[in-house]
C-alpha cells in the first residue's frame, strides 16, 4: 500500500511512531499467576454493568500470545509501544506482597519488545485499581494515591533500565468523573464530593509517583489527558457560560494544577459549594505541579455543549458531572460506531489553544487517536478498513497543522494495536489496526495495518535522507 506522501513531507523528520493498548483491555489471564482482582473485574461480572455482560476475563489472551502481538509490532515498523502494567497483577492486594510471576510477565514483555526494536513506553495507570483498594475508598482516599506511588516505585526499579517513557495516569477524567459520577465505568459510582475527591487524589497520586519514578532514575516522564475541545452551541450568554463549566470539568481541572500551579479558579462557578474540600492539603500544588518531560495527549472528537437545568435540584446531591450542562451533536459530519463526529480540525485548535494557554507545557506526544469501526474480515480473508484509513490520515495531518503553527508534538501512539475489551461497551468497537476474532482469537491485520507501516516506512526514509 503507498503512503501518502504529502503525510510523509508534513510530519516533521524525526517524528515518531507508536501503537497502543491497555492491559485490561487486551491481557485476560484474569485469574492467572497470582493477579488479583481489579475494580473491573468486580464491575464487569456485575450484571448490566457492561454491554452483553462483556468482561476482560479471555480479552485477546494477550498475557499468552504476547510474541505474536511483538511480532505484529515488528511487522508495523514502529518506534515504540504503549502499554499498561497491570497494578493487580504486580500488587494483587494493591500494597503489600509483591507477586513475582506479575513482575516476570512484562519483564518477558519489555525483552521481547527491545529484541523487536520497539522501545516500551508504560501507562502506569489505565484504570484497573485493585479491588482491595476500591474497598479501602479507592481514590477518595489519600491512602489509595500513596499506594500507586509505592506501586510506581516497584515498577520503575524493576523496569527503569529498559522503559523508555513513563506516564503516570491515563484519563484521570474518566477515573474521576466516568467511575465516581456518571458510574458508567468502574467502580459504577455516582457521587459528587467523592468524584472531585478521586479527582484530587488522583493528582496527588500522579506527583508522588512522579516523585518515585525521578528517584529511581526514570528517562522522561509525563501524564496522560483526554482533553477535550470544547464548542458552545452558541454564542447566547448562558451557552458561553456552560461552555466555561464544562471546560473546568473536562479540561481545567487537571491543566491547572498541573501547568498553572493552581485550582481552576472558576471552579465555584461549576461546582459550587461541592469545589475545594477537606482533602486539599498544603504543599499539594507544589507535588502536582512538578516540572514533566512531556504531556499525553489524547483525542478522538471534539464537544459541543449548551445551558440545561441540572438534574438533581439539591446542590448537596449533586453528581460532579452534574454541571447544568448537555451535549448536543451539531456536526454535520460522518461519525463512529461510537457515535462520535469525525472532526479532525478540532485535533488542531485544542493543540494550539493548550500552546497558547499553557507557557509552562512541555513537549506534546500525542498517546492516543484512532476510531471505532464497523470492521469485519471479508471472504478474501482481509479486512478492508478504508474509513479508518481515512480517520488516521486525515488526523495525522490535523497533528501536522498544529506542528507547523509551531506546537511541539514529538510523535504519536496510535489507539490501538488490537481490538479489544472497550469498556462498558464490551467487544462490539473495534479500535484495532488488527482484527481480532474473540471466539478464535484469530488476529488479521487490516488495510490500516499495511497503511500504517507503509507511512511508518516512508517517513523514516525521510528523516534519514534529511540526516545524510
Ligand atoms: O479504549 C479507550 C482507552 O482505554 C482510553 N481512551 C479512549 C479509548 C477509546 O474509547
Amino acid at each position: 500500500m503507498n503512503a501518502p506522501a504529502q503525510l510523509v513531507r508534513c510530519l516533521p523528520a524525526g517524528f515518531r511512531f507508536g501503537a497502543a493498548t491497555a492491559a485490561y483491555q487486551i491481557e485476560g489471564a484474569h485469574r492467572e499467576d497470582g493477579r488479583g482482582p481489579s475494580v473491573w473485574d468486580t464491575f464487569s461480572h456485575t450484571p448490566g454493568r457492561t454491554l452483553d455482560g462483556a468482561t476482560g476475563d479471555t480479552a485477546c489472551d494477550h498475557y499468552h500470545r504476547y510474541p505474536e502481538d511483538v511480532a505484529l509490532l515488528r511487522g508495523l515498523g514502529v518506534d515504540g509501544y504503549r502499554f499498561s502494567i497491570s497494578w493487580p497483577r504486580l500488587l494483587p492486594q494493591g500494597t503489600g506482597p509483591v507477586n513475582a510471576k506479575g513482575l516476570d510477565f512484562y519483564d518477558r514483555l519489555i525483552d521481547e519488545l527491545l529484541a523487536a526494536g520497539v522501545a516500551p513506553a508504560v501507562t502506569l495507570y489505565h484504570w484497573d485499581l485493585p479491588q482491595a483498594l476500591e474497598d479501602r475508598g479507592g481514590w477518595r482516599v489519600r491512602a489509595t494515591a500513596e499506594a500507586f506511588a509505592a506501586f510506581a516505585a516497584l515498577a520503575a526499579e524493576r523496569y527503569g533500565d529498559r522503559v523508555e517513557r513513563w506516564i503516570t495516569l491515563n484519563e484521570p477524567y474518566c477515573s474521576a468523573f466516568v467511575g465516581y459520577a456518571e458510574g458508567r465505568h468502574a467502580p459504577g459510582a455516582r457521587e459528587g464530593r467523592g468524584a472531585l475527591a478521586a479527582a484530587h487524589h488522583l493528582l496527588v497520586g500522579h506527583g508522588l509517583a512522579v516523585r518515585e519514578l525521578r528517584a529511581a532514575g526514570a528517562r522522561e516522564i509525563g501524564i496522560t489527558l483526554n482533553l477535550d475541545r470544547v464548542h458552545a452551541a452558541s454564542t447566547l450568554p448562558e451557552d458561553l457560560a456552560a461552555r466555561r463549566r464544562a471546560k473546568v470539568l473536562h479540561n481545567e481541572v487537571w491543566t491547572e494544577p498541573l501547568f498553572a500551579g493552581r485550582y481552576p479558579p472558576q471552579e465555584r462557578q461549576t461546582w459550587g459549594g461541592l469545589a475545594g474540600g477537606p482533602w486539599r492539603r498544603p504543599g499539594d500544588l507544589e507535588l502536582i505541579g512538578a516540572p514533566l518531560d512531556f504531556l499525553g495527549v489524547n483525542f478522538y472528537r471534539p464537544i459541543t455543549v449548551a445551558a440545561a437545568p441540572h438534574r438533581e435540584a439539591d446542590p448537596e446531591r449533586r453528581t460532579a458531572v452534574d454541571i447544568g450542562v448537555t451535549e448536543l451533536d451539531p456536526y454535520g459530519t460522518r461519525h463512529t460506531t461510537m457515535g462520535w463526529p469525525v472532526v479532525p480540525a478540532a485535533f488542531t485548535e485544542l493543540l494550539r489553544e493548550l500552546h497558547r494557554r499553557h507557557p509552562r507545557l512541555p513537549p506534546i506526544w500525542i498517546t492516543e487517536n484512532g476510531t471505532a469501526e464497523a470492521d469485519t474480515v471479508g471472504a478474501d480473508g482481509l479486512v478492508h478498513d478504508a474509513q479508518r484509513i481515512d480517520y488516521l490520515a486525515e488526523h495525522l495531518a490535523a497533528v501536522a497543522e498544529a506542528v507547523a503553527a509551531g506546537v511541539d508534538v514529538r510523535g504519536y501512539y496510535l489507539w490501538s494495536l488490537l481490538d479489544n475489551f472497550e469498556w462498558a461497551r464490551g467487544y462490539a468497537q473495534r479500535f484495532g489496526l488488527v482484527h481480532v476474532d474473540f471466539d478464535t482469537l484469530t488476529r488479521t491485520p487490516k488495510d490500516s495495518y499495511h497503511w500504517y507501516r507503509a507511512l511508518i516506512a516512508a517517513h523514516r526514509a525521510r528523516t534519514e535522507e534529511a540526516a545524510r
